[in-house]
């Protein structure tokens, strides 16, 4: 019902909406509709009520994460159609984990803030209230295991766009982390339920760090935000644009094969391709020089002895 009252607000626009309307249309009490109002108040909505009038939304509801706010006119056939939103969680990774069989492939779970959330290798990710976007995304393709880590960078180059798409220019360094003026503003961490020739499902787990002012001694030389670089940008937006975004690379890469057009955006925006780069690997740390991402989207680097090698996977440092 609280969903069907703020559709019914969105829908009505400008115009103000009286509550005997919403109570005929929605076939409930003008009482119920009011409780409802508050309660959608408290989360955040700006609405406005005139008497004789009715209600209506003050300001668009932008930085809610809400599904109404995401899905709603979302010009998209599947992802981030159903959105789950908690305002704390563990790990919106895990809870992903734990739904991703009986979902369907699309859903997208927000949370404003984690308690346990993860990076690679067991590694931990801030994630404060409100302070960025912490999301997963669950994923059904029909596609060989082998094929699932692509997506990361599928992901990534997604991220790329939307946030061109609002005017911030970032760059992905291979495979995982987005980066603005040199530092870290976003990570992606991929997981991945598979038997051995099929996949359940597939979960990528994005953190954007928007609002962070002041990180943690640990990260503070190498985090940044959205804000603390001078963007204001509402957090529903980035999220519409990565759901357009990653679902037109999705779609290419599940259905026709096609590598190339996330390849190229990887390429383009690579923090790494024609740089001198240490690739740290179990415990070893080696300079190297990176050439280029090849078509299976791995690092292909030249060693000081003149050796060219592709990586597969590891950690990148600049
Ligand atoms: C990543 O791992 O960068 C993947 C991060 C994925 C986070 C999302 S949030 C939604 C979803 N649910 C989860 O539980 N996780 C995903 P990695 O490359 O291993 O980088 C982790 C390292 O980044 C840490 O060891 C810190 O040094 C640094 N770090 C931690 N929090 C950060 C933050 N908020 N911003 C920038 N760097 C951070």
């Amino acid at each position: 019902m609280r969903e069907k009252v703020i559709r019914a607000i969105l829908d009505s626009g400008e115009n103000f909406i009286s509550g005997e309307q919403l109570s005929k249309e929605l076939g409930i009490s003008r009482t119920a509709i009011w409780k409802h109002i508050n309660a959608l108040r408290e989360e955040g909505y700006n609405i406005e009520s005139v008497n004789k009038k009715g209600y209506r939304l003050a300001e668009k509801p932008d930085d809610i994460l809400s599904s109404e706010n995401i899905s709603y006119n979302l010009p998209t056939e599947f992802i981030g159609k159903k959105i789950v939103h908690f305002d704390t969680i563990g790990s919106t990774n895990d809870y992903a984990k734990e739904i991703g069989n009986k979902v369907r492939g699309g859903t997208l779970i927000i949370s404003e803030q984690q308690t346990k959330g993860k990076g690679r290798l067991g590694r931990s990710w801030k994630s404060k209230s409100g302070d960025g976007i912490w999301m997963s995304l669950i994923i059904k393709p029909k596609i060989d295991p082998y094929k699932a880590p692509f997506l990361t960078l599928v992901a990534g180059a997604s991220i790329v766009e939307a946030l061109s798409n609002l005017g911030v220019d970032v760059l992905i360094k291979w495979p995982n982390d987005i980066i603005l003026n040199n530092k870290k503003i976003c990570g992606i961490l991929t997981e991945l339920s598979a038997e051995m020739e099929r996949v359940n499902y597939i979960v990528i787990g994005i953190g954007i760090n928007i609002k962070t002012l002041d990180f943690p001694n640990e990260i503070k030389e190498k985090a940044t935000s959205l804000y603390k670089e001078g963007y204001k940008i509402s957090r529903a937006d980035i999220v519409r644009q990565f759901c357009i975004e990653f679902e037109k690379l999705y779609k290419g890469y599940i259905l026709d094969d096609d590598k190339e057009n996330t390849l190229d955006i990887c390429r383009k925006h690579s923090a790494v391709i024609g740089k001198q780069v240490y690739i740290v690997k179990n415990n070893k740390k080696e300079l190297v020089k990176c050439i280029d991402i090849n078509e299976n989207g791995n690092l292909i680097i030249k060693e000081n002895n003149g050796d060219i090698k592709e990586i597969m996977s590891g950690e990148v440092s600049i």
